[in-house]
């Protein structure tokens, strides 16, 4: 009787060490932890997209899981972008704190009537800004000036939809609510950016964040013709001695369709 009990402890043993073992064998441990990029409906996961963090020059791609690393020392808030092709460009503010845990990415199939009006990372102001402002730390960039504008067709069939100008990500907005929900600690506050389309004035970017969606006026839209997209940075307004523009970054402009 002793001896049975003793070759079932054995075998309960020996049973429970081979399970214990397996999930350190082979990697398989690693990819349950890795950041990973899916499509957003399926969850199918998404090959040889490719990661980047503008501001630091950083790139990677994920493997066949759809997982990547992220091998990049971050300070401060900064955007980070997925492109796959037949994916809507995507991008997420991201912190050392964010960076540090496995992310998931649920991202988008482009639809055909989307306009992908700039993938790049655009920084607008002077390249002037306090210490204490909204990422100041994390610009890297040359500005562009206060003033981005980029011209692109819309077909007259936009018409029979809700079209929006869709900003992936913004940091470095310097709003007096910026300063109120904390997105800065400098005393001093901006005029909120303005977004422009054929000329008139659509919207004020009042927050830094993702995925930030404008309407488009159905009777601003010029079917089957040139559209002109204009975003002017704000103004420092406790500067009385020179005109101090807000540094801020954008990257993923779009004009999406619903
Ligand atoms: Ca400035
Ligand atoms: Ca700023």
């Amino acid at each position: 009787m002793r001896k049975l009990f003793v070759l079932i402890l054995t075998l309960f043993l020996t049973c429970t060490f081979a399970v214990q073992a397996e999930p350190l064998t082979g990697g398989v441990k690693e990819t349950g932890n890795a950041s990973r990029v899916l499509d957003a409906k399926t969850d199918a996961p998404i090959e040889g997209a490719i990661i980047s963090i503008p501001q630091i020059g950083y790139k990677t791609k994920t493997d066949e899981n759809g997982a990547f690393a992220l091998n990049a020392s971050i300070n401060g808030e900064t955007i980070m972008s997925v492109r796959k092709s037949g994916y809507r460009p995507f991008s997420i503010t991201i912190d050392k704190n964010i960076a540090s845990r496995p992310m998931i990415l649920g991202i988008q199939k482009s639809d055909m009537m989307d306009v992908v009006i700039d993938e790049d990372m655009i920084h607008l102001g002077d390249d002037t800004f306090s210490k204490g402002s909204a990422n100041c730390n994390e610009f890297k960039l040359k500005a562009v000036g206060p003033t981005y504008v980029k011209r692109f067709k819309m077909t007259a069939n936009t018409l029979n939809y809700n079209n929006y100008l869709v900003i992936g990500s913004i940091i470095g907005v310097d709003t007096k609510m910026a300063h109120n929900m904390k997105q800065n600690d400098i005393e001093s506050y901006s005029s909120p950016p303005e977004v422009f389309f054929n000329g008139k004035k659509i919207a004020e970017i009042k927050l830094n964040g993702d995925d930030q969606k404008i309407k488009l006026p159905k009777s601003l839209i010029r079917p089957d013709d040139i559209n002109e997209i204009a975003i002017q940075t704000g103004i420092n307004l406790f500067n009385k001695v020179r005109l101090d523009y807000d540094d801020i970054e954008l990257m993923n402009l779009s004009v999406q369709t619903e």
